[in-house]
């Protein structure tokens, strides 16, 4: 079974992140996200709208994703991979490099980003109408 992991905040789900999802899912047998806390998300300078619990619970709800782990550190992705068998780290191209490191333990692939679409973008038109 070819295990694949990404990780994000996820927050005011949309269909860049569904398509990433289903990019990923398919790639493997089994996808893993690791969701960022709302600690790690202070770390990460990015207040989500929704609570951890909220967005755990809509990804759980997504038939791409088999399971949802805490993401609550930069550094815990070596980790997650060794413990948990991820044979594929996938993440999206605005990520592109960063993660090269994790090589020697698995797969790295980054995928395109869906245009036009962004969490910020939502906020922003909305807070313009
Ligand atoms: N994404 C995408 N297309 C979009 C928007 C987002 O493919 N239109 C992807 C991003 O590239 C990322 C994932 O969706 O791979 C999650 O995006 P965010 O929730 O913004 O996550 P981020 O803040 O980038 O956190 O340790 C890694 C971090 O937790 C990633």
């Amino acid at each position: 079974m070819k295990k694949v992991i990404t990780y994000g905040t996820f927050d005011l789900l949309h269909y860049g992140h569904i398509l990433l999802f289903q990019r990923a899912k398919a790639l493997g047998d089994h996808l893993t996200v690791a969701l960022s806390t709302d600690d790690f998300n202070s770390i990460k300078q990015k207040a989500a709208y929704f609570s951890y619990e909220k967005r755990k619970m809509m990804l759980e709800s997504i038939k791409y994703i088999d399971e949802v782990i805490p993401e609550q550190c930069w550094e815990q992705k070596k980790q997650d991979i060794v413990e948990l068998s991820i044979d594929l780290f996938v993440m999206g191209d605005d990520w592109k490099g960063k993660f090269d490191e994790l090589r020697d333990f698995c797969e790295v692939v980054y995928l395109e980003r869906t245009p036009d679409i962004s969490t910020t973008s939502i906020k922003t038109n909305l807070q313009q109408n």
